[in-house]
């Protein structure tokens, strides 16, 4: 038997949120998202402001230009949080199997659950109507036999709609669309499928899968990523060799993180005054893009090897290495509580603003010394 999928999008999220608080605000446009004057982007916009060209991901400053009557908001993360959790509560009564998917989506499997119903619609708009009851906001349900149709179906019915792409009608539905239909396909993918004069999801299904991987496939990536200071005169001061390493191993973390990656394997270089060099290296039990924790493993390196050998050093470096992709998923909202990763990426927000200098943090403020 064919599995029944649902796709639940929440309709307008953060401004229906905003609109059901603010009853002034209902059937106008809203747009929740950073301040027009202050190079702000609009994070979400009511229905109303739709037909005005406003979408998620504009400067606020064009949307205000679009659409001057428009009614700016800051968003209220607290408050989305919990619309979202009695949403996904709502969810979960009518099937265990859910996976969510962003804060106002979720896949649901509703498989072994229509027969009460009578039918996949009517199930889907029981849901529709719990949704609205209890948290004043719309929803669009998709309805296929998989999650990429079941989401590409919510989409193409919204707001407050209900589509279901019957099992045998995937190709007839799919194929006109325009490839930007598809989940993952963005701006780039979308044009360099133009310039092979793919424009629709049926043109796309037709090329050979051999095509297709040769212009998509990955190129081939860093394998490990290095940095290492020579120093203008040689050096057995222990705490700027360290003050030094927490630098570099702070400049290789950013670029660790930037690439969303995280490095089982962490090396030091020492080169001494000799030019007779040497490389350290260990295997983190758990690969790691915090600072701190490839700091602590070097830091260790460094002690082990200062202890065996007391020349002076005129070169140190780091290597991070075995890169695997981000595993872990960011939480939605902040927690509140100060994890090693949140001052990671306050401070990388600051340097890639301000240069490498801008900020220190503890273990790197004596490396201007000697
Ligand atoms: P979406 O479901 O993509 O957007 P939406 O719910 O506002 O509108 P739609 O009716 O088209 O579903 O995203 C859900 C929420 O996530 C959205 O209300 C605000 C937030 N969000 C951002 O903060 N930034 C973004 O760029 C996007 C796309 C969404
Ligand atoms: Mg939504």
């Amino acid at each position: 038997m064919a599995r029944c999928i649902f796709h639940i999008d929440l309709d307008a999220f953060f401004a229906s949120v905003e609109q059901v608080l603010n009853p002034k605000l209902k059937g106008k446009p809203v747009i929740v998202g950073g301040d027009p004057e202050r190079r702000g982007v609009v994070a979400s916009a009511s229905y109303e402001a739709r037909p005005f060209g406003i979408h998620a991901g504009m400067p606020s400053s064009k949307a205000r230009r679009l659409c001057p009557q428009a009614i700016f908001i800051r968003a209220h993360f607290s408050l989305y949080k919990d619309t979202s959790a009695k949403f996904m509560k709502i969810l979960g009564d009518f099937s265990p199997h859910i996976e969510p998917l962003g804060f106002d989506e979720a896949y649901l499997d509703v498989t072994g659950c229509i027969e009460p119903y009578g039918s996949p619609q009517k199930l889907a708009l029981a849901i529709k109507e719990r949704i609205h009851k209890e948290l004043k906001i719309t929803a669009s349900v998709g309805i296929a036999t998989c999650k990429v149709v079941a989401k590409i179906a919510s989409d193409l019915c919204k707001p407050d709609g209900l589509l279901e792409i019957a099992p045998g009608k995937e190709q007839a539905s799919l194929n006109p669309l325009p490839v930007a239909k598809l989940p993952g396909v963005g701006k780039k993918t979308e044009q360099a499928l133009k310039d092979m004069g793919i424009t629709t999801i049926g043109e796309l299904a037709n090329l050979p899968l051999d095509t297709i991987k040769r212009h998509f496939e990955a190129p081939g990536e860093a394998k490990s990523i290095s940095q290492e200071l020579t120093f203008t005169r040689d050096t057995l001061d222990h705490d700027f060799l360290e003050a030094n390493l927490h630098n570099l191993c702070q400049e290789v973390c950013q670029e660790l993180r930037s690439q969303k990656k995280s490095a089982k394997c962490v090396a030091i270089k020492l080169r001494y005054a000799d030019f007779k060099t040497i490389t350290r290296q260990v295997t983190l039990q758990e690969a790691s893009d915090v600072t701190q924790a490839v700091f602590t493993t070097a830091q260790q390196l460094l002690r082990k090897t200062l202890v065996k050998q007391e020349k002076p050093i005129r070169l140190i470096g780091i290597r991070i290495s075995s890169l695997v992709g981000e595993e872990k998923q960011l939480p939605m909202f902040d927690s509140g509580t100060e994890k090693p990763g949140h001052l990671d990426k306050a401070i990388d927000k600051i340097r890639s603003k301000y240069g490498p200098t801008a900020i220190k943090t503890g273990n790197g403020i004596s490396s201007e010394g000697s």
